[in-house]
């Protein structure tokens, strides 16, 4: 282990629970806090290193979430989830939310806003977390609209090197803070794989990279079209080839919502890259 303890050698898997009605995946299924809980102790069974929990979905078009409520699906998951053992992550952009969590057992902030809240840095700071910076074009609410970029890639890379000086400045080691391109986020097929293809650039600053492309919707245009894309149950394979390629390129932390099968893909990978 190294840093905040990621693993050395291998990439690290961050399985997705999300305690919400709507997210595109697995909304409304977690929703209920023993069905969360039990869910997190099946992805830690399945070699899970992190659970992803999350009160908020950041589908295109999902509406906020007030702290209150948001706290509520939230708190008790990952007190439970913390408690068994489990590395939590708060998927959050509220820092009231994350220091909540934080207190209840979390090491790890997800903010998909990437510090938006002025109060974050502080409390990921005090609370000496890992945080994960992702990028993000506008909001959930309308960031599908027509995204435009001179140079995604170089955008991208700029505002995540911005994001990331604030974190260090306030004291977080970079070992510690996380870059993420936030595929889907404002985001049009062409920019995702774009962003895809030149990870090196932000591998390259040292920083730990996570990745989240699990079932996400530019791999349905791909296997279907952008008028009819694959459902979600049709894009494992997919988010496989995609999560894979990513771990080749020198990606650290993959967010998926397939345990399971992302597990023993890295598995497999580690034997292929150790050979003689
Ligand atoms: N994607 C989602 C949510 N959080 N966090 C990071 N760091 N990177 C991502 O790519 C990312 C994320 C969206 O996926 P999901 O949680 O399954 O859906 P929803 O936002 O609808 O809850």
């Amino acid at each position: 282990m190294n840093g905040w303890g990621l693993p050395v050698g291998r990439p690290a898997v961050m399985g997705v629970l999300n305690v919400t009605p709507d997210s595109f995946s697995d909304g409304g299924r977690f929703l209920h806090e023993d069905a969360a809980v039990a869910r997190a102790e099946t992805m830690l069974a399945e070699g899970a290193d992190i659970v992803d929990i999350g009160g908020e979905s950041t589908r295109p078009g999902a509406e906020s979430v007030p702290i209150e409520e948001e706290l509520r699906r939230v708190r008790n998951v990952v007190a439970r989830v913390a408690r068994i053992g489990g590395t939590v992550s708060i998927d959050t952009s509220k820092a009231e939310v994350a220091r909540a969590c934080l207190e209840a057992g979390a090491k790890i902030v997800n903010d998909v806003t990437a510090l938006g809240d002025p109060d974050m840095v502080r409390v990921c700071a005090e609370a000496r977390c890992a945080v994960c910076l992702m990028h993000m074009k506008g909001d959930p609410r309308t960031m599908q609209t027509d995204p435009q970029y001179q140079d995604v890639v170089q955008e991208v890379f700029e505002f995540l090197m911005t994001k990331a000086s604030i974190a260090e400045e306030n004291g977080i080691p970079r070992r510690d803070v996380w870059l993420d391109p936030g595929i889907g986020f404002g985001k049009t097929v062409a920019h995702n794989l774009s962003l895809l293809t030149h990870l090196d650039r932000l591998v390259a600053t040292g920083h730990p990279i996570l990745i989240g492309v699990s079932m996400k919707s530019f791999i349905g245009k791909l296997l279907g079209s952008e008028e009819d894309p694959a459902p979600v149950y049709e894009r494992l394979e997919g988010t496989l080839a995609v999560q894979t390629v990513a771990v080749m390129k020198g990606v650290r932390i993959v967010r998926t919502h397939a345990v399971k099968e992302t597990v023993r893909t890295h598995r497999l990978l580690h034997a292929m890259t150790q050979a003689d």
